[in-house]
């Protein structure tokens, strides 16, 4: 099967005008394009929600982008893996927030990303506080946004101490995702995450104030499953604090309806100033996220591609070009112009139909190979869903398992960029290398003999034989060579 490669620009960078000029100017409108790849198993209203959210699908976020607004500063709870003056740890990584904006400041830039970012689908308010406490702001930004920019979607993440009293504003407002962090269902374990919470004008501590929070996050997830509205539950993997207790986290977000559920690692580094990075708690490593992530399988559905995004976030998961879109360098006066997410978009609907009909092709022809084997696969990507980054320009590498089950991305491990200005540092390597534990293969665009030999010393094999494929049709072809069957032919 052959399929036209998308360039790399159009997908991870500014948009090509080359690649607008070739589109299809015939082809069909914008939205309804991509509803002709829904998969088999997904009610079609559901997927008319999710295909273009690149957190609540996992196949979208190849394809498109969100952008986060940091209009919602204060916050009704205190995390013990949170500081205030860095980011929302439940939605962000660790990191000052660049500006904070108000819903005006936050229009004009929605404006100039969505002139510039033509893969842009959705706006995201996760913080740097919570987006429901302070809920003025965030109510604001959403209306104003709306109207400039009917087809964007709005998405709210937070801890859901406040949310119960703003469900009938976010439903009448179309918000069609929200995300809560819920981190334990029992008050003693929530007790050694929360020092304290405010509400109701009180404060409250320990059990107390985590059995106030559990409560309220319950009847919040409820009201939203009964409006329709789709719900991630973000839980923070606390080892020896909540790790094994999110396996009952996992069972009670389930039965009251969550969409999807993402377990993240805790980030903790005694920089950031964070309680649990002062006293020494530690993270989970990438195996222990996996054998945690594989023990909830069969529960709710899980989400596993997610980045850990700043509450300022632009661009692809997994990229940040929010530093192009500083206030000082957007002009005062703004106007929307929809041709650059209107022509992508009909040329996405194309490529995904292509990318879907490759990807079950070999996720069949795993499943039908008979020899049982599991292979950890660490692709480098700039999006499209192709095989299409240098190895020694990967700042993350996208793992998919393959197995007789098919082919599952099951995360991701950012690693530092080894090679710079075409020169690699053995130390860097040595990085990426140790990133990589528990991975049989690397797929990449290009790779030179010496990082090739040093992973092939540390038991890993990479090739890039594959270069500028669809990641599952060259996962494919490994599964079948190394099951001693033939392989899929490359398709680019
Ligand atoms: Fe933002 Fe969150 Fe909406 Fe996505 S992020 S508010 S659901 S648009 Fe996505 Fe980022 Fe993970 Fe959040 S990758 S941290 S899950
Ligand atoms: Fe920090 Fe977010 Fe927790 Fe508030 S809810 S304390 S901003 S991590």
């Amino acid at each position: 099967m052959s399929a036209p490669v998308i360039s790399v620009e159009s997908l991870t960078g500014r948009f090509s005008d080359q690649l607008l000029a070739s589109a299809d100017s015939g082809g069909c409108a914008s939205s309804s394009c991509g509803s002709s790849t829904r998969p088999s198993d997904v009610d079609p209203a559901v997927w008319d929600k999710i295909k273009d959210h690149p957190c609540f699908s996992e196949e979208a976020h190849h394809y498109f982008a969100r952008m986060h607004v940091a209009v919602a500063p204060a916050c009704n709870v205190q995390c013990n893996y949170c500081n205030r003056r860095y980011d929302c740890a439940n939605e962000s990584r660790p990191g000052v927030v660049s500006e904070k904006l108000t819903p005006d400041q936050a229009v004009r830039k929605v404006i100039a990303v969505a002139n510039e970012v033509p893969q842009l689908s959705v706006l995201g308010i996760a913080g740097p506080g919570d987006a429901c406490y302070d809920w003025e702001k965030t109510k604001a930004t959403f209306e104003r946004v709306a109207r400039q920019i009917p087809d964007i979607k709005l998405c709210v993440s937070t801890n859901g101490l406040a949310l119960p009293d703003h469900v009938d504003e976010l439903a009448e407002m179309n918000v069609d995702h929200v995300t809560i962090t819920i981190n334990m269902v029992d008050p003693e374990v929530g007790a050694k995450i929360y020092p304290w919470i405010f509400h109701d004008h009180r404060r409250y501590v320990g059990s107390q104030a985590a059995r106030i929070l559990h409560e309220r996050q319950m009847l919040g997830l409820e009201m939203l499953s009964a409006r329709g509205i789709l719900t991630k539950i973000n839980s923070v993997m606390i080892p020896g604090v909540n790790d094994q207790h999110l396996i009952e986290v996992n069972k009670w977000v389930k039965q009251r309806g969550a969409f999807l559920h993402n377990v993240m690692p805790l980030i903790s580094d005694p920089a950031h100033g964070t309680h649990y990075g002062l006293t020494g708690q530690r993270g989970p490593n990438a195996m222990e996220m996996k054998a945690l992530q594989d023990r909830l399988e069969g529960g709710a559905k899980l989400m596993r591609h997610c980045r850990q995004c700043r509450a300022d976030a632009v661009g692809l998961l997994g990229e940040d070009r929010g530093q192009e879109f500083t206030l000082d360098q957007i002009p005062r006066e703004l106007t929307y112009d929809a041709s650059k997410r209107e022509t992508y978009r009909e040329l996405v609907a194309d490529e995904r139909r292509d990318h879907l009909a490759a990807r079950s092709e070999a996720i069949g022809m795993v499943k039908t190979a008979s020899s049982g084997k599991s292979l950890l696969v660490a692709v480098a990507t700039k999006g499209g869903g192709r095989v299409n980054e240098h190895f020694g320009h990967a700042k993350e590498f996208q793992v998919y398992e393959a197995s007789p089950t098919g082919i599952n991305f099951v995360g991701h491990r950012k690693v530092e960029q080894y090679c710079l200005g075409g020169w690699g540092e053995n130390a860097t390597l040595d990085g990426v290398i140790a990133a990589l534990e528990g991975i049989d293969f690397v797929l990449c665009a290009k790779i030179g003999n010496c990082p090739k030999d040093q992973l092939a010393d540390a038991g890993i094999r990479a090739t890039d034989a594959y270069g500028h494929d669809y990641i599952e049709t060259a996962i494919g072809a490994i599964y079948a060579a190394e099951s001693g069957g033939p392989a899929l032919t490359a398709t680019a």
